[in-house]
């Protein structure tokens, strides 16, 4: 008799019609071989049909068979990029402290980073504006920049003033946070 081979998902296992021949009120075996590939891949199945032929009946409820075959391969390890940002100087004159936010490498997709700042020798409102907000990454972007306003006043003989910059993620899907921290110096012009 002749029954057909199928498989369901990708396990080189040859397909299609095929001649078996079964003893008088017998059985007898059919081996279908696979190939153990080292792709990572779904489970998946192979199915054998007998088909329709003459001096048999096929049976309704055990003409088929299916075998489940699964994927023995790792799934690879998706390594994410890292986001870290630098330290960042500008002039109180400058209009701004502009902070690059980088990301090791390119992400699996868009990575949105909020940030705020804080604290130091500088005063909000005085010396900076504590502004806070977001930039995201575009799949593939691994640069970003922020921007903190700065104050130009008028006072004399200042030292350099610091505030701190810091990044939180959004989410971990496609990057981690390496260092999210970051301190902002205004130099003075007065
Ligand atoms: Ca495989
Ligand atoms: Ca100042
Ligand atoms: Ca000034
Ligand atoms: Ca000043």
């Amino acid at each position: 008799m002749e029954v057909t081979v199928s498989q369901s998902g990708d396990f080189g296992v040859t397909t299609g019609s095929q001649l078996v021949t079964v003893p008088i009120s017998g059985s007898v075996t059919l081996t279908v071989a696979t190939v153990n590939d080292s792709t990572d891949e779904p489970n998946g199945s192979v199915t054998v049909t007998v088909d329709v032929g003459s001096g048999y009946t096929v049976s309704q409820s055990a003409g088929t068979a299916t075998v489940a075959v699964d994927d023995e391969d790792p799934a690879p390890v998706v390594s994410k990029p890292s986001i870290s940002v630098g330290d960042a100087t500008a002039g109180e004159g400058d209009g701004f402290v502009s902070f690059t936010v980088e990301m090791s490498g390119a992400a699996g997709g868009p990575v949105t980073v909020y940030y705020s700042v804080f604290g130091g020798t500088a005063a909000a409102y005085g010396d900076y504006l504590p502004e806070w907000g977001q930039v995201t990454f575009a799949t593939g972007d691994t640069s970003q920049t922020v921007q903190i306003p700065l104050i130009d006043d008028s006072a004399r003989g200042e030292g350099a003033e610091t505030f701190w910059l810091r990044l939180r993620l959004f989410d971990t899907a496609y990057a981690t946070m390496e260092d999210g921290l970051a301190q902002g110096t205004i130099t003075d012009n007065d």
